[in-house]
């Protein structure tokens, strides 16, 4: 039987299973395995491009997840602040165009979530070594917080923090696995959400790491 993580609200072996987390908020588990070849090829593509870096919060703390980012927009963050930018400051080139299967795969599962129309325009890629971690935030930088988010899972699993809509409240602990995605807009848009220190238990084929995409609609309401 697969272990069960203390305090996880499911458990890890429901390939296809929906969990809804909130109102407007899903777990699809592993809805990103049957296309996981060409997710993988789209993940060597916009590294070529746009490697992995280092990121400092405003106050000058070093990240402990190392970022990249595709589509019309990427994130930065440096001591002007968060902020999406148009071009990549390391390259000073727009930032890759974000991979045509993983658009397909941020569609579907954004329709399977109620969310039909998505249009992401940004899309986030966040690595995790053992021990990186990402503490409680809201993601709000985007103009648009009509559209969802929607996040994949690569490589090894970690523990999603789902909280509420104010930092002291208290967070659901949910496993989230390779090839898994979650979907949550509307009302579940702004729940503060974290990932706890990653476990140091190698992938089977993306070894001492954990990969997160998250897209998004982080430009003007309509426009791409
Ligand atoms: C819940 N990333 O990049 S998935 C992030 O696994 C981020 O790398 C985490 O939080 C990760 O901002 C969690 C993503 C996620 C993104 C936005 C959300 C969860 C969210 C917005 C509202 C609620
Ligand atoms: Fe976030």
């Amino acid at each position: 039987m697969a272990a069960m993580l203390d305090g996880d609200l499911f458990g890890d072996n429901d390939a296809g299973v929906r969990h809804p987390l909130g109102a407007q908020a899903w777990v699809l588990r592993g809805v990103a395995l049957p296309c996981m070849a060409q997710v993988r090829q789209g993940l060597d593509a916009v590294l070529a491009q746009a490697p992995f870096r280092a990121m400092h919060t405003p106050s000058g703390l070093p990240m402990s997840v190392a970022l990249t980012s595709c589509g019309s927009l990427g994130w930065h963050s440096d001591e002007r602040g968060y902020r999406y930018v148009h071009r990549d400051p390391v390259t000073d080139l727009p930032w890759p165009a974000i991979p045509p299967a993983w658009l397909a795969l941020a569609l579907q599962a954004a329709e399977e979530a109620g969310f039909a129309g998505f249009a992401p325009d940004a899309c986030l890629v966040n690595r995790y070594v053992p021990g990186a971690r990402m503490s409680l935030h809201q993601d709000k930088n985007e103009a648009d917080l009509s559209a969802p988010v929607v996040s994949v899972s690569l490589g090894m699993s970690a523990v999603f923090l789902w909280g509420g809509h104010a930092r002291s409240d208290q967070a659901a602990r949910v496993a989230l696995h390779h090839g898994d995605v979650v979907v949550w807009g509307g009302v579940d848009r702004l729940r503060f959400h974290g990932v706890m220190p990653l476990p140091d238990a190698p992938h089977p084929s993306l070894g001492r790491q954990r990969i997160n995409l998250t897209f998004r609609h982080a430009g003007r309401p309509g426009a791409i």
